[in-house]
């Protein structure tokens, strides 16, 4: 069996095709995928911005370990994907303007999509009119914003009073790790969710009232 903390030491380590490696045998021996997610690729990124934070890394290490973790997270969505048929809603979701990290936006949106929505992504760097836009296109019941930089998290109120501004009455989910509920209410968003499990449970609550 695999050893879920070789993953994690593994992103960390930025071992790319290694990590990839790892975690396509341990799908293939039946561990659970949520499983090998948290314990092995998220516990591994939670590891590399501690090291970060306490100047153990810099960026080339942090550019890395992103990489070892989207080779496993390649291998895992289509997997979390596997879900239920019938639609449970429209999702627009993106990363907020001037923010280009998208791994646990990525997640989110895949959990969705395991749980029946259909999720239309507009990537990373996103700004209010590319919401608005999408949210028009889509008819979307449910507006969903990354965001992980203290910098660009204040950007979500933006996208919110454009949404607003152009009639549109999706609700607002938004989330990252520089995110609180306490933001969320100041901000006038409808919900806020700290990991994606707890996002897929708030959109099925915010789609329905
Ligand atoms: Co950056 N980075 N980074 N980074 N990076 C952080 C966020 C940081 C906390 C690191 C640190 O200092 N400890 C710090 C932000 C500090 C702050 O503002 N408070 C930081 C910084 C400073 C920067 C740069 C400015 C560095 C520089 O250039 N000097 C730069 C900014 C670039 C930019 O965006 N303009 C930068 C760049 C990068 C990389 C490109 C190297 C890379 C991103 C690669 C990529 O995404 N393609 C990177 C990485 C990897 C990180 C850390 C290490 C890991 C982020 C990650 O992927 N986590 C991060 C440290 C940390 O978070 N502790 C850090 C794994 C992922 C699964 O978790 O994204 O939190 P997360 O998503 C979770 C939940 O938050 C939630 O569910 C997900 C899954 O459970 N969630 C939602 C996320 N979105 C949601 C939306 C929802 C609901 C839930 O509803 C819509």
């Amino acid at each position: 069996m695999v050893d879920l903390t070789k993953i994690k030491d593994g992103v960390v380590g930025g071992e790319v095709d290694e990590v990839g490696e790892m975690v396509k045998k341990a799908v293939e021996e039946g561990q659970e995928v949520k499983k090998i997610l948290k314990e092995g690729l998220i516990a591994g990124m939670a590891i590399v911005g501690d090291k970060y934070e306490r100047g153990d890394f810099f960026l080339p290490e942090m550019v890395i370990a992103a990489t070892a973790m989207k080779q496993g997270l390649k291998i895992l969505s289509p997997l979390l994907k596997q879900g239920d048929i019938e639609s449970a809603g429209t999702v627009v979701l993106g990363t907020a303007k001037g923010d280009i990290h998208d791994i646990g936006k990525s997640i989110v949106g895949t959990m969705l999509e395991g749980a029946g929505f259909m999720v239309t992504d507009v990537g990373v760097d996103a700004g209010p009119d590319k919401f608005v836009e999408a949210a028009k296109e889509k008819n979307a019941d449910l507006i969903g914003i990354s965001a992980l930089l203290t910098t660009t998290m204040v950007g979500m109120e933006d996208v919110i009073k454009a949404l607003r501004g152009a009639g549109l009455k999706a609700r607002v989910m938004i989330g990252g790790a520089s995110v609180t509920q306490e933001f969320a209410d100041k901000i006038g968003a409808d919900g806020y969710a700290p990991d994606a499990p707890s996002a897929v449970g708030k959109a099925k609550e915010l789609v329905k009232n």
